[in-house]
């Protein structure tokens, strides 16, 4: 079956080179969207508790976690293991860029993570961060871009904050060592993205995401913060009059649990990918598991467009170890086509990320899908086009990454088509926020993926990196500029949703956080009698105070 589609497909190649793109029109892209779209196939409902009740759809698998328990035990009473001013949740690009926000203030600032420093969806980024460089590009056509990429559903004050930010964010990086590609004469190489008007793109290779991490993490490591790695966050504290002032962490190595006294909060968890709504494979790493969704809506803050997630269409379909496995969308903006099993170029590669998911969900829908020896489904991605139309190596050359992965499973992406599929990749929604990256909630910020509005319903390429180095350092200064007293740790938010779950007899008897996605089997299991040494933190990997960083704000 593959390989009578791979004739067809080569069959077809040449006069494929010269057609125009065909690109949907407004009516057929809606009709496309509400017909295959995952978002829009009916898997939602409402949840019952919280300040989203009845008033707007979650996927299921967010709903069932919403409307959850704690891991906590009911006879949990917290006692302060740590004091800090500044707890920052999450290890990924947007809670480092505000721990190192925050190395001038004199603050004492924990970072505690999941997993390690860095373990994170800022890793998996591949194709790269947005910044309107071009000669002719401006802010403003930035944000027009990103709107109506997002159906206009974004939030205009985030998403403005995020495109006039964007050079400025750039030297930051570069600052800090950060090595993105520049053409031969020193400037950046900028590529076009789904629905960038002009090359706004930039790269470091395919692996944008680790290049950044890579910086920020060794800046980090220098500087004051004080790490917890392997503290995963079990529930917020809260002074029983609406402040956030606090967190308990599970340490995972010690098995015990540690309470946090802090003067702010900063969840800065990330994405949701690996709920793996619909059964979708993802392009997400291990934690993420929407964490900082379930812990802020305990608090009382509403999640916004919490029903939209993004599909990237190019996820990989084969060889079954790869499956969900990124590949980037930059791929596709130097030519390479998607062509269904029949040899046909049914979409311009180019379309909105969400509306071109959809057309690949409709190929195999109707039976025009190429079958795997995996039993799967998907669509050709015609990658040798790339060397055909850019000149030899420019595949290997600009997309080392991928050809890497594909060439351990004796496939050379150069000489042979991929099969893709649409891979659960990004959490459009999530927790309200104002252009500081306050929350509803007294004392507790948010930046990145856990945040919801910036996007709308449909976010660009690239716009991600620029959303966790923007808004990860714009929350940061809010933080010291606004810096609530110390208040007392207590469990009152839990405890009344603890009282509105009795009234719900039907919901499943699932705790969150998950932490780990249900098929990767870890246990979640702590020893609540046994707390924390006071401090529990391991200062090892804090060096002394050398590290200068930049005035991110400086122009
Ligand atoms: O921002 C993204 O999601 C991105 C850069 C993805 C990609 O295709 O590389």
């Amino acid at each position: 079956m593959m390989e009578d589609s791979l004739k067809k497909l080569e069959a077809t190649r040449e006069q494929r080179l010269q057609m125009e793109p065909p690109i949907p029109s407004d009516a057929d892209a809606d009709k496309l969207l509400q017909e295959f779209h995952p978002d829009y196939l009916g898997m939602e409902r409402n949840v019952r508790v919280g300040p989203n009740a009845d008033t707007c759809k979650f996927p299921r698998e967010l709903a069932d976690l919403l409307e959850s328990d704690s891991h906590l035990p009911v006879d949990f009473e917290p006692s302060v293991n740590i004091e800090t001013d500044v707890l920052i949740l999450g290890g990924g690009g947007a809670g480092a860029s505000a721990a190192l926000a925050l190395e001038e203030s004199g603050l004492t600032v924990h970072l505690a993570t999941k997993l390690r420093l860095g373990d994170s969806n800022t890793v998996m980024a591949e194709g790269g961060i947005q910044a309107s460089l071009g000669a002719d590009d401006s802010s403003r056509r930035h944000f027009a871009d990103a709107y109506v990429g997002g159906h206009g559903n974004n939030n205009p004050d985030l998403l403005r904050v995020l495109c006039e930010n964007s050079a400025d964010t750039i030297r930051w990086l570069g600052n800090l060592g950060c090595m993105l590609d520049r053409n031969e004469d020193g400037t950046f190489r900028l590529r076009s993205g789904g629905g960038t008007s002009m090359p706004r793109v930039l790269a470091c290779k395919d692996y944008t995401g680790l290049e950044i991490m890579r910086v920020l993490k060794d800046a980090v490591m220098l500087s004051n913060t004080r790490l917890l790695q392997e503290h995963a966050a079990v529930e917020l504290l809260d002074d029983g009059a609406g402040q956030v002032t606090g967190a308990v962490l599970w340490d995972r190595n010690k098995g015990n649990l540690v309470t946090v006294s802090a003067r702010a909060v900063m969840l800065a968890t990330g994405g949701s990918g690996q709920l793996r709504l619909q059964g979708f494979p993802t392009s997400n790493h291990l934690g993420a598991t929407g964490d900082g969704l379930i812990l802020a809506y305990r608090q009382g803050c509403k999640l916004v467009h919490g029903e939209s997630y993004q599909y990237h269409p190019s996820g990989t379909a084969y060889p079954e170890a790869l499956v969900g496995q990124l590949v980037t969308e930059s791929i596709r903006s130097i030519g390479a086509q998607v062509v269904n099993a029949e040899g046909e170029r049914f979409i311009g590669e180019m379309a909105f990320r969400d509306v071109l998911a959809a057309a690949i969900i409709r190929e195999v829908a109707e039976k025009r899908g190429v079958q795997t020896p995996t039993h799967r489904a998907g669509v050709w991605l015609d990658t040798p086009l790339i060397d055909i139309i850019n000149g030899e190596g420019t595949l290997r050359r600009q997309f080392p990454g991928i050809v890497h992965r594909f060439e351990r499973y004796q496939i050379d992406p150069a000489e042979q088509p991929i099969l893709i599929y649409p891979t659960l990749h990004y959490q459009n929604g999530g927790i309200q926020v104002d252009r500081e990256g306050r929350t509803e909630a007294k004392g507790l910020w948010a930046a990145g993926e856990v945040t919801g509005g910036l996007h709308g319903t449909n976010r660009l390429m690239g716009n991600s990196l620029l959303d966790i180095t923007v808004f990860g350092r714009r929350a940061a200064m809010s933080v010291q500029k606004d810096l609530p007293l110390r208040r007392p740790v207590t469990l009152t938010c839990l405890n009344r949703l603890r009282d509105r779950l009795k009234n719900i007899s039907d919901r499943r008897e699932l705790l969150s956080p998950q932490f780990f996605p249900t098929q990767a089997g870890m246990k979640v299991s702590f020893d609540k009698q046994k707390t924390a040494e006071s401090p529990t933190a391991d200062f090892s990997s804090a060096g002394p105070s050398t590290y200068e960083p930049p005035d991110p704000f400086a122009k």
